[in-house]
């Protein structure tokens, strides 16, 4: 992605500790985020709009505007060296709770639209 940022979140029930990290590189740390609080199953994951009530009641004014790619989720904490060589291109591990494909991405809204782009396409063996 020219010009773009990656950035990984990691969060875990123990204790609601949470590490931040852009570009591979760590931004920020700390715990008690949401401490011992599951994630109950059976949700709706919206990327760039605010919601006020679950999976709706959405406000234009309130909408990302930008470009999202490979938005992965995993149901483990990506060790530190995990989240570098994916934002260094050296490998990809999709998501095994969400897994960034185009198929599976849904668009709505005037001015929302989804484009070919592959991130780490000259880097990557496999891709
Ligand atoms: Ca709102």
């Amino acid at each position: 992605m020219e010009g773009g940022t990656t950035s990984a979140v990691s969060w875990t029930t123990r204790d609601g500790q949470w590490e931040a990290y852009q570009d591979g590189g760590k931004l920020g740390t700390g715990d008690n985020l949401a401490a011992w609080h599951p994630i109950k199953p059976g949700g709706v994951i919206i990327l760039g709009q605010e919601q006020d009530v679950v999976g709706g009641r959405f406000d234009a004014g309130q909408a990302f505007v930008g470009e999202l790619s490979q938005v992965n989720i995993w149901d483990r904490v990506l060790k530190p060296v995990e989240v570098q060589s994916m934002a260094n291109c050296s490998s990809y591990m999709p998501g095994n709770v969400i897994s960034w494909l185009a198929s599976n991405v849904e668009v709505f809204g005037r001015g929302a639209f989804k484009r070919p782009l592959e991130m780490c396409q000259e880097r990557l063996p496999n891709a």
